[in-house]
């Protein structure tokens, strides 16, 4: 039996042009570990490379997010016409499983791990169920990723790793609080610290929901890795600044640098969104911390919030200029299917293309799928391109990159600094008003 495992991509920016350097696809190479050892697998990477759709195989499975299930539909279309049968699984077809079963002969809701065996034993036999579900679990347990199956691909040379999944908070736009419904789940720390010693590469990327949510698991986990040398980022949470002993720990077991969710500085949309902890959260002070510990941030804002006008987007993007922030990201609050804040639009009639703008002909990347409170959704999405722009400028790289304590205390930092900066003021806006899939 031969099982046939594909990422789809967004779209293309350039019809028939593949990325290039993109991050490794950890999610695949975690399912194929889970295969059984006797079925032939083979990975293709939507985003790197053409799918040989004609290559013979007995099962393609396709997993998905929302902004990459319009791509994820049309291939499952093309191998169906080919009498494949195809598995759907992931985010988004796990937050709407009887869409996805539309598209396809099975869907997997949830984690593969308690059901893959399962799948894969029921393809066999040409006897796949509609539906098979899998309650998040401690995961991987038992397997290591199938890395080799990146061979030949040219990822950037970062090794995803995961630690735990989930996360115990409820924010309202996010998709992950409803997939795991506030549970986070850990990798045992001896089998974690195995899978990063036995790899070559020594840049981590943990591609853990919120890394740092527990932070006695955490810290174990920094005391465990520091001997290994490796220098990685992650995802965590502004609180850890209160915790210096943990920040002191962390820095020493490689940590460069971290994604945080700032997501709006109004105390009323914090409120609104259920991300109590930053409310009433002295910005100043924790940014000082993070800055005398000399750690790059990636500061992550959420756009659009009822409180939000043209006027505050303009003024956030100053802020984050002024706190002169490794990466920004300025992203258009998005309503993910099954979410309190998609609920929210609907019941308020506020969404647009018709609620589905995933698969929706009309929807273009980057762009509002709803009506904003205090602004027209056209207002909304330039406001955000306009932050974007702005912060990716010469003038603010420039202005951000004068800082001693973080991004000039050390040539690896400035490096990293100056090569994404330069990336990002590039390549940034080549996804802008692109089509969701092909
Ligand atoms: C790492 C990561 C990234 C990396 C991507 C790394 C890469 N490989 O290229 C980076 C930082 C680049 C990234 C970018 C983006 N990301 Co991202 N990302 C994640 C994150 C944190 C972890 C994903 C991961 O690797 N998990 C580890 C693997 C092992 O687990 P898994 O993918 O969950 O798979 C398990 C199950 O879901 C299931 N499964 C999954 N697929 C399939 C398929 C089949 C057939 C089966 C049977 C089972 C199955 O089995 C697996 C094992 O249990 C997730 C959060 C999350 N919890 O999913 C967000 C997440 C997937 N990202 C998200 C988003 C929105 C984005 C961006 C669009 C952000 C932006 N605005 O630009 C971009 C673009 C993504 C793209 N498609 O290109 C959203 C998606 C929401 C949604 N409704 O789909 C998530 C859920 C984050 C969030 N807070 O909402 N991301
Ligand atoms: S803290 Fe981050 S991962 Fe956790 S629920 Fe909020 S947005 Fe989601």
């Amino acid at each position: 039996m031969k099982v046939t495992f594909i990422r789809p991509c967004i779209g293309r920016p350039v019809p028939g042009k593949f990325e290039k350097g993109a991050l490794q696809p950890l999610t695949l190479a975690v399912l194929g570990a889970l295969t059984p050892p006797d079925v032939e697998i083979e990975m293709y990477d939507d985003r790197v490379e053409a799918v040989p759709l004609d290559r013979p195989t007995d099962l393609a499975a396709i997993t998905t997010e929302s902004f990459t299930v319009a791509r994820a539909y049309q291939l499952a279309a093309e191998y169906r016409r080919r009498g494949v049968p195809v598995v759907l699984g992931g985010m988004h077809a796990s937050l709407l499983p009887a869409e996805a079963a539309r598209h396809a002969d099975a869907v997997v809701v949830g984690d593969a791990e308690p059901v893959w065996a399962q799948v894969i034993a029921d393809a066999r036999r040409g006897k796949l169920k509609k539906r098979y579900k899998g309650v998040p679990a401690p995961p991987q347990s038992g397997v290591f990723p199938r890395r080799d199956l990146f061979a030949g691909k040219r990822y950037l040379p970062v090794s995803l790793v995961q630690f735990s999944r989930g996360c115990p908070h409820a924010c309202t736009f996010c998709a992950p609080a409803v997939y795991f419904d506030r549970r986070q789940v850990f990798r045992a720390i001896d089998v974690v610290v195995r899978e990063i010693a036995e790899q070559k590469l020594k840049t981590i990327l943990f591609v853990d929901d919120n890394l740092t949510a527990n932070r006695s698991a955490a810290a174990e986990l920094f005391r465990e890795i520091t001997p290994l040398k490796v220098r990685w980022a992650s995802q965590g949470g502004l609180d850890m600044a209160e915790d210096p002993v943990f920040m002191d720990l962390m820095m020493k077991s490689g940590c460069a640098g971290h994604l945080l969710g700032i997501e709006s500085l109004e105390p009323e949309t914090l409120g609104a969104m259920g991300k109590v902890k930053n409310i009433g959260v002295d910005y100043a002070r924790r940014f000082e911390v993070f800055r005398d510990f000399g750690m790059q941030l990636w500061a992550a804002f959420t756009i659009g919030h009822d409180t939000d006008t043209v006027d505050s987007i303009a003024r956030l993007c100053d802020w984050a200029i002024d706190r002169r922030f490794a990466f920004a990201a300025f992203n258009i609050l998005m309503p993910y299917p099954a979410t309190p804040f998609y609920k929210q639009l609907a019941r308020q009639k506020r969404h647009l293309f018709d609620g589905h703008w995933w698969d929706h002909p009309d929807y273009r990347y980057n762009h509002a799928a709803y009506v904003p409170a205090r602004m027209t959704a056209d207002e909304l999405t330039s406001a955000c391109f306009d932050a974007w722009e702005r912060f990716y400028a010469w003038p603010s790289i420039a202005r951000r990159a004068i800082d001693f304590k973080t991004h000039l205390s050390h040539p690896f930092k400035f490096g990293i600094y100056a090569l994404y900066n330069y990336v990002f003021h590039r390549e940034m806006f080549l996804m802008q008003d692109m089509k969701l899939g092909e």
